[in-house]
């Protein structure tokens, strides 16, 4: 499999649950300006939504959506626990937390990282973080991870969506669970090793 990324961006979820899948995968870097892989092919041909991440299947089949490409890659690997089985209550509950970290803090970010957007817009979706990071602390109050003791795809995201908050200076002080668990996160080897493969660590 192939993935296509940014360092940091929110690639990070896919690639960290490949090395947690313990999946051989190769990377290539897209420049999201040029629309270019650093293998040098049109990144618009291979997804043309032109955004990362992207999953090259081993068929040459290219999979889109973050929250999708994790679901596919735990899939592929049901014994690592990455995902509840497909079917399942618990599986539902992994795709509730999914679609919340991805249209309510993932698409939350988005306008903090615009350089256009006016101060005053900036601070309406501040606030409106700031009110979803709060849920997600109390969601974390004695646990481990998002479902339980078991690490899943969910946190791999919602790490990424933390380390995000320090690159726009969103205060999560007030969010304890949330602290912690980012810590706890980014002390997994697995973590660590797709953070250093971006050169993050
Ligand atoms: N809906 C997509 C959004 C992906 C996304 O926002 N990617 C950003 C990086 S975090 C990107 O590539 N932006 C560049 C662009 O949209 O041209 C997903 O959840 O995978």
């Amino acid at each position: 499999m192939k993935l296509y990324y940014r360092p940091g961006a929110c690639s990070i979820s896919p690639h960290i649950a490949l090395c947690e899948a313990g999946i051989p995968h190769q990377l290539d870097h897209v420049d999201l300006q040029a629309k270019k892989t650093e293998s040098g092919a049109d990144y618009l041909a291979i997804n043309p939504k032109g955004y990362v991440p992207a999953l090259q299947l081993d068929n040459g089949e290219v999979l889109v959506e973050g929250a999708a490409i994790v679901q596919y890659i735990s899939d592929q690997k049901p014994e690592s626990g990455l995902a509840p089985k497909a079917g399942t209550m618990e599986r539902y509950r992994l795709m509730e937390w999914l679609t919340f970290i991805s249209s309510e803090l993932h698409k939350g970010f988005s306008p903090l990282f615009n350089a256009a957007m006016p101060d005053a817009a900036k601070k309406i979706f501040r606030d409106r973080l700031a009110q979803r990071w709060a849920y997600v602390d109390k969601q974390l109050a004695g646990k481990n991870y998002l479902m339980g003791s078991t690490f899943t795809v969910a946190d791999g995201y919602l790490y990424n969506m933390a380390r995000w908050a320090k690159r726009v200076d969103l205060d999560l002080s007030g969010c304890p669970n949330v602290t912690a668990f980012a810590a706890r996160v980014e002390a997994r080897p697995k973590v660590v090793e797709a953070l250093k493969a971006e050169g993050l660590m």
